[in-house]
C-alpha cells in the first residue's frame, strides 16, 4: 500500500487554520485523519490547556515549551502508523508553532535553534501550507480573539515576525505560504485544494 502524505496547515493564529483544516477532511473523508496541536486531550495536553487558559498557572517558558514538543512526541508513533497504513494525515499546527511562539518570547538562551532541537526527529510533512495576512489587526475582529494568552496584538507581531526567522532555520522545500487577507473561507479554500491534491497524488 502507498505511504498516506502528511500535510500540514500552519501559520498565525485566527487565521482560518482550523476551519481549513476540516474542509480538507470532508474533503478526502475516510482517506484521511485530522490531528490538532497541541492535542489537549492527553495528560501532557491537559497542562497545555491548563497554561494557554488560566493566566493564573505559571510555568516557566523552558518547561512549557518542551511540553508542548513532548505532546508532538506522544503522537509520532501514531502518525507514522497511520501514514504507513496509507492513510494521509492533516495536521492543524505543528513544529513551526512551537518553535515560532516561544522564541518570540525572547527569554535570553531560548533561541530558534534551543527552541528547535528537541522537535528534531520528528516526522516531516510532505506538504506545509503557512496561513498569513497581512496585518495583525484584523485578527481581534475574529471570533474569540483575546480570550487565551498568546492571543494579544503586540505578541503577535513578534510571533509574525518570529516565523519568517524560523522558516530559514527550518529549510523546506514543501512549503506554499497562503494569503488569507480579505479571503473568503471558500476563496482560501479553492486556493488550497489544488496545492494538497497535487501532494496526495504524487
Ligand atoms: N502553540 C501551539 C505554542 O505556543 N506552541 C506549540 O507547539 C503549539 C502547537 C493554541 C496556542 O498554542 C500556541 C499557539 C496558540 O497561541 P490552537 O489551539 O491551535 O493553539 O489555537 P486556536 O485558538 O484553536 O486556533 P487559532 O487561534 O490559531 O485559530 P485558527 O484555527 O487559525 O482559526 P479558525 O479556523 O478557528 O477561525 C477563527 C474564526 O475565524 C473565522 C472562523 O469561522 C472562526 O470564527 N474564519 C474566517 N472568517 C472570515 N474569513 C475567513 N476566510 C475565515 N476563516 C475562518
Ligand atoms: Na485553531
Amino acid at each position: 500500500m502507498a505511504r498516506g502524505k502528511l500535510i500540514l496547515i500552519e501559520g498565525l493564529d485566527r487565521t482560518g487554520k482550523s476551519t481549513q483544516s476540516e474542509k480538507i477532511l470532508s474533503a478526502l473523508g475516510d482517506e484521511a485523519v485530522l490531528l490538532k496541536f497541541p492535542d489537549r486531550t492527553t495528560r501532557i495536553g491537559e497542562l497545555i490547556n491548563q497554561y494557554l487558559t488560566d493566566s493564573n498557572f505559571e510555568l516557566p517558558a523552558q518547561s512549557i515549551h518542551l511540553l508542548f514538543s513532548a505532546n508532538r512526541w506522544e503522537l509520532n508513533s501514531e502518525i507514522h502508523s497511520l501514514l504507513e497504513a496509507g492513510k494521509h494525515v492533516i495536521l492543524d499546527r505543528y513544529v513551526y508553532s512551537g518553535v515560532a511562539y516561544s522564541a518570540a518570547k525572547e527569554i535570553p538562551g531560548m533561541d530558534i535553534s534551543w527552541c528547535f532541537n528537541p522537535d528534531k526527529g520528528l516526522l516531516k510533512p510532505d506538504l506545509t501550507l503557512f496561513f498569513s495576512n497581512q496585518d495583525s489587526s484584523s485578527l481581534q475582529d475574529r471570533e474569540g480573539f483575546g480570550e487565551e494568552r498568546y492571543e494579544k496584538i503586540e505578541f503577535q507581531k513578534r510571533v509574525r515576525h518570529t516565523f519568517s526567522n524560523v522558516f530559514d532555520h527550518i529549510s523546506d522545500p514543501n512549503r506554499a505560504i497562503v494569503d488569507v487577507s480579505d479571503r473568503s473561507i471558500e476563496e482560501v479554500f479553492r486556493y488550497i485544494e489544488p496545492l494538497f491534491r497535487t501532494v496526495i497524488n504524487k
